[in-house]
Parts: structure tokens; sequence; C-alpha cells
């Protein structure tokens, strides 16, 4: 089911919404474990996501694990493997800050499920991207201080949280390379947006991979493995791959995924709402991680015609890049259309058709919004009058 940005939340996704700490207005796909995206208009108001509207991700239930008796494991191909307590790892690194954009790789994947169902997925809209600044040690400090040896090839992650959709069930993990483990920006972090980890985004300690897709970035964690091998993971040996469009998810089949690609989206007007006739602000963002983004342009006749937008100010090297410009809009449906350009000049393919695969991951073509304009009076009060 696609939900609206217009459909009012029921009772039972407010409820959840507020037992997590979040905004009533979240749009929810699941309760148990919950997974929910922020309303489009809402993420389209800040450079950070506020915690109260920032997506969250679970496979499982939320574990409820006390930072005192936490402890972080740093084993595998290290020559002195250590247990750090949280104190450990906040008084005896270097404390960092690093404002980065998480995306998970199901992002708009509504709209791949509407070319072809991708079975047994939630249907993400744009809001499975939002952007904190994360505070925590240097994973690379603590895999230095553990003595990490030369061969190691992969940093492997663990946490407790138990999910059924590996058959047996199994905990969450997974993996990145070892170069980019040592990279300064990827955190071991304990606070986002300057307030301890709530415990849906991963408390007492999670790691940030930033530019990697979503599902690297470890909540929960438990354990960092120095290997020679990948995580054994299933959400990284047979989820997180990319498949192409006659494939069947198994173990090594299709490609792991690792960074993030280039993408945009429209927030605003969200697509299915109601607008008035005149300038409309459209605004969105697009995010390619390291690559950075060069140029957004819009479009009102599916790609024939393109504007460029206006980019907000590159806030770091790890975030989304917000883009707005005024278009005027005429009575009748408008269908906007929007693609970025990344830094190396690689743009987005026009049909989510094309880049359609089995598990709905990486919606990289054309955003798209689809809109009703009318006359001013006859304004819906769901239409963009919401905004402050
Ligand atoms: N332990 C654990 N870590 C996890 C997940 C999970 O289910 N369990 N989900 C992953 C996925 S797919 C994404 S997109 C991000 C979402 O992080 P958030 O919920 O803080 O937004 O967490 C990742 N880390
Ligand atoms: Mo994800």
């Amino acid at each position: 089911m696609i939900r609206r940005p217009t459909e009012s939340r029921s009772s039972q996704d407010r409820a959840a919404s507020a037992s997590w700490g979040k905004r009533e207005d979240m749009v929810v796909h699941g309760t148990d474990p919950y997974n929910a995206e922020p309303a489009p208009h809402a993420l389209a108001n800040g450079h950070l996501t506020p915690i109260d509207m920032f997506y969250t991700r679970n496979h499982g239930p939320v574990p409820d694990l006390d930072p005192e008796t936490w402890r972080l494991r740093v084993d595998g191909l290290v020559a002195t493997p250590l247990e750090l307590t949280r104190k450990a790892l906040q008084e005896d690194f270097e404390q960092r800050t690093v404002t980065a954009t998480l995306q998970c790789a199901g992002n708009r994947r509504a709209d791949l499920n509407l070319v072809r169902r991708v079975p047994g997925e939630d249907l993400w809209g744009p809001g499975a991207t939002s952007t904190a600044t994360w505070t925590g040690a240097a994973l690379a400090e603590v895999l230095r201080a553990a003595g990490l040896q030369g061969d190691a090839r992969h940093a492997c992650f663990s946490a407790p949280d138990l999910t059924g959709l590996a058959h047996p069930p199994q905990t969450y993990g997974s993996s990145v390379e070892i170069h980019k483990a040592l990279s300064d920006e990827v955190l071991l972090a304990w606070q986002m947006n300057g307030q301890a980890l709530p415990a849906v985004h991963g408390a007492p300690g999670r790691v940030v991979v930033p530019g990697y897709i979503g599902a690297r970035s470890v909540k929960w964690l438990d354990r960092v493995t120095g290997s020679l091998h990948p995580s054994d993971s299933y959400f990284q040996e047979t989820a997180y791959r990319l498949l192409p469009a006659d494939g069947t998810p198994g173990p090594g089949i299709g490609m792991s995924l690792g960074p993030v690609a280039l993408s945009s989206a429209i927030l605003v007007p969200a697509d299915g709402t109601t607008v008035p006739v005149g300038r409309t602000d459209v605004q969105g963002y697009a995010y390619a991680g390291d690559r950075g983004i060069a140029r957004v342009d819009v479009s009102l006749d599916d790609g024939a015609t393109w504007i460029e937008a206006a980019l907000d100010d590159q806030a770091g090297p790890w975030t989304w890049r917000r883009w707005r410009i005024p278009l005027p809009l005429q009575e009748g449906k408008a269908r906007i259309s929007a693609r970025a350009w990344d830094t190396a000049g690689a743009t987005q393919p026009r049909s989510a058709g094309e880049v359609w695969n089995p598990k709905g991951y990486l919606n990289i073509s054309w955003a798209r919004a689809t809109v009703i304009v009318v006359p001013a009076k006859e304004r819906s009060p769901s239409g963009p009058s919401e905004l402050p």
C-alpha cells in the first residue's frame, strides 16, 4: 500500500510513533518492528533532521541495553582484543563530530513497486533519508588501539537484535572494507544532534558509515571484528545486494552494496497533493555520498526541457544538498520531474523501470511528483498551506 502524505495516520501508527519519541505525522510502514519515515514537507524543513522525525529502519525488536553494562568487543585480526566500556570509548579516544546523511537502500522503493511489485519489503517514499550531526570516536582509532593487523580486509559489525528474516533467525550484522573502516569519517557514535542516541537509533552505541547505504551503520553495536572476509551475516551475504531484474536472492548473488548511489527526491509539493495555481516553491534533496552533487534540474514536461534549481550551501562532504526552485504551475495535473548530477558528471536514468530489481534497492531514477493544481480558493488544507 502506498501512503499518501495527505492520508491521516491511524491511531495505532500515531501511538507507535509517540512511543519511540517520533512526531505523530510520521509515515509508518510497520509498528512491529517500528519502521517509519518523516512526512515529505517536514523533512524539507531543515538541513539537519530533528531526532523526532529522523527515519528509522529496524529488522527486529529494538534492544533495551544498559549503557553501564554494555561492552564493545574488538577482536579478529587484531594484536590485542579489547572489551571497551562506554566510559572507555568516550574518554580514551578523541571525541569527533561528523554531519552525515543516512540513506536506506530502500529509499523510494514505493516508486519501483509501481512499475512491478516488490514483494515482502517496506514501500519507502523519499523519507528514508535523513541528516544528523553524529558524535563519537573514530572507528580507525579504536581499531589501531587494538593493533589491527595488516592482513585485515574487512571490518565486521555485530549487534544483538534478532530478526526472523533469515532462516534460522539471526542477529543483525554487516561489514565494510578496511579502507572505509579506517577513514576518519566513520564513527562509533553515542550522540546524534547533540543528544544521547535514542534506543531506536542504536543506543548505547552505533557505527555511522557516512556515504554508505544505511544498512552498514549498525545500531546497538556490540562487536567489531577485523577479518579477511566480509561479514557472513544474512544482511551482508544475501540482503542489500543488487540483483538483475530476473535474479533470485541468495547468498553471494548479485552485487554487494556499499557506497550510496546518486539519487534525488522531490519533497514539496509532495506527490499526490493539491496546490494552488501560480508560483510554487518546489523543494527536494539530492545525495551522492562523497562524490558530491553538482547540479539539480527540474522539468515540467517530462524531461523535454529542464530548469536548473538552486542548491543550498555544501555543509560538509557527507551530506545531502537541498535544492529549491519557484515554478509556475498551471491549473490541471502537473507532473514534476527532477534529476541530479554528481561532481563526476553522472546523472540519473529516466525511469524506475530501467532500474527495477527484485529487492527494490537503489531507486536512482528521476524523482517524480504528480500534483493537482487548482484555483487558489479550492486549495485543500493538506497542501502546502500547512507549511510554516
Ligand atoms: N542492529 C541493527 N542495525 C541496523 C539496522 C537493524 O535493523 N539492526 N538497520 C539498518 C538499516 S537497513 C538502516 S537504513 C539504518 C537505519 O538507521 P536509523 O534507524 O537510525 O535511521 O540502520 C541500519 N542498522
Ligand atoms: Mo536500510
